[in-house]
């Protein structure tokens, strides 16, 4: 009377096994990433029960068996920084772009954040949820179990509860884990202009009722030129401390201002963007426990030639991860395997390093690193499968979705269409 798996998958041509440990891998080790070949994994009861090679599991009993046919297995994509819920779209701001006109002077117009904040007061908490939907099914579809979802929208306790509200329905209805971030300091709305200590107060009156209904783990803050400055972002972060959250910060996307050696000096767990960060923050970084979050999507679809200095970073010692940044201005892309390619394209990071920078270090990001960004035993069975010949075709072959099947506590929750085979007889 041998153990009897829910499931076995075997045949892995590689399984990749970020290490973990209660540190995010800093530096040098970023390069370690184990790699298994001919090697299978058995679950019971959604977790992992049991890793090896393939052969062995040949013997196993099991309640179904799947043949990866050589394919890479990897966990599940981790997303640590998303602006998932939000209202309308910003298509028509492209053509500033193409003129040139900067970010933060769209935004200085009431254009950028300011118009997805009118958008957003104007959905229902439904059509936000229904929007929120079909962008979460996307990540999915790219291979992510686990991410997280900012608030930030709204810039006023109605719609920034409202906004969280989606956040908290969408936890429920999907099988991923989603971690929510309380973003009420995303910018200034206009009626608070030259009153930004007063807005801040504001907005941490509602630290109490966020806390109190679980609506959120982090607090964020968009410390930025024309936004909040460094002063303003350690008082509004320091009060999040004292009422429990984990604390996080867009920090040097554009201006080197000090975010970084903020995020650090608070005990931040990811200083987000990093794009413009100083040499003294990045040694900070290398100091800390505080994850960069490095988001090339952003830098790419802004248009800039300078990119975050993550060959700077690891270097010197500093924990990276990637996200998406998904957002309706700065980065309109679900696509987090887009992330990999720009990375080791923009950023230089090599295959090793950008594949712990989505898992391990991605749950880091976002204090997930006990339960995703990597397959354990006793661990959440969430994996996907990769329709690609080895690890490292994936930031190689870019733009498309290379996820063949996606499973969430060893459940299939989706998987790539064939082609219909459908023939079509008089075409023209
Ligand atoms: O909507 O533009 N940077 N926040 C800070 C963003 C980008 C999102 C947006
Ligand atoms: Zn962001």
């Amino acid at each position: 009377m041998g153990l009897t798996y829910d499931l076995i998958v075997h045949n892995i041509g590689q399984l990749i096994l970020p290490r973990s440990s209660e540190n995010p891998l800093k530096g040098k080790e970023m390069q370690d990433l184990a790699v298994s070949e001919d090697a299978a994994l058995g679950v019971v009861n959604g977790r992992v029960a049991w890793l090896g090679s393939s052969s062995d599991s040949a013997s196993f009993k099991a309640l179904e068996r799947i043949d990866a046919k050589g394919r890479v297995v990897s966990p599940g994509l981790v997303d640590p920084h998303t602006h998932l819920v939000f209202g309308g779209s910003r298509e028509h701001e492209l053509s500033l772009k193409q003129a040139g006109v900067p970010y933060l002077e769209i935004l200085a117009k009431g254009g950028g954040i300011l118009s997805t904040v009118s958008a957003t007061k104007n959905a229902s908490e439904e059509e936000l949820f229904e929007k929120a939907s079909f962008h979460l099914e996307r990540m999915i579809s790219y291979g992510v179990t686990t991410l997280e979802a900012k608030s930030g929208y709204g810039l006023d306790a109605d719609t920034e509860l409202k906004q969280l509200g989606v956040i908290q329905r969408l936890k429920e209805k999907y099988p991923v884990s989603i971690i929510s971030t309380f973003l009420g300091a995303h910018a200034v709305p206009p009626a608070f202009k030259g009153k930004e200590d007063k807005f801040l107060e504001e907005m941490s009156l509602l630290f109490n009722e966020v806390k109190e209904s679980g609506l959120a783990e982090y607090v964020d803050i968009f410390c930025e030129t024309g936004v909040f400055t460094v002063d303003q972002s350690r008082e509004f972060l320091q009060k999040a401390k004292e009422m429990g959250f984990g604390v996080k910060i867009h920090a040097d996307e554009i201006d080197p201002l000090g975010g970084a050696e903020l995020a650090v000096s608070l005990g931040a767990a990811s200083a987000d963007h990093l794009v413009a960060a100083s040499d003294e923050g990045i040694k900070k970084l290398a100091e800390g426990n505080t994850v960069a979050v490095l988001l090339p999507g952003t830098t790419f679809y802004l248009g800039k030639d300078h990119y975050a200095r993550a060959r700077k970073m690891i270097e010197e010692g500093a924990a990276v991860a990637l996200a998406t940044d998904f957002n309706p201005g700065s980065c309109v892309t679900e696509n987090l395997q887009m992330i990999m390619s720009l990375a080791a394209l923009k950023l230089k990071m090599s295959a090793e390093e950008i594949w712990n920078a989505v898992t391990i270090n991605a749950a880091h990001a976002i204090g997930k690193a006990s339960e995703a960004g990597t397959l354990k035993i006793g661990r959440a069975a969430d994996f996907v499968i990769w329709d690609v010949p080895n690890y490292k075709y994936i930031p190689y072959h870019y733009g498309v979705n290379h996820a063949q099947s996606v499973f969430r506590s060893g459940k299939l929750i989706w998987e790539r269409m064939a082609y219909s085979g459908v023939q079509l007889s008089s075409a023209r």
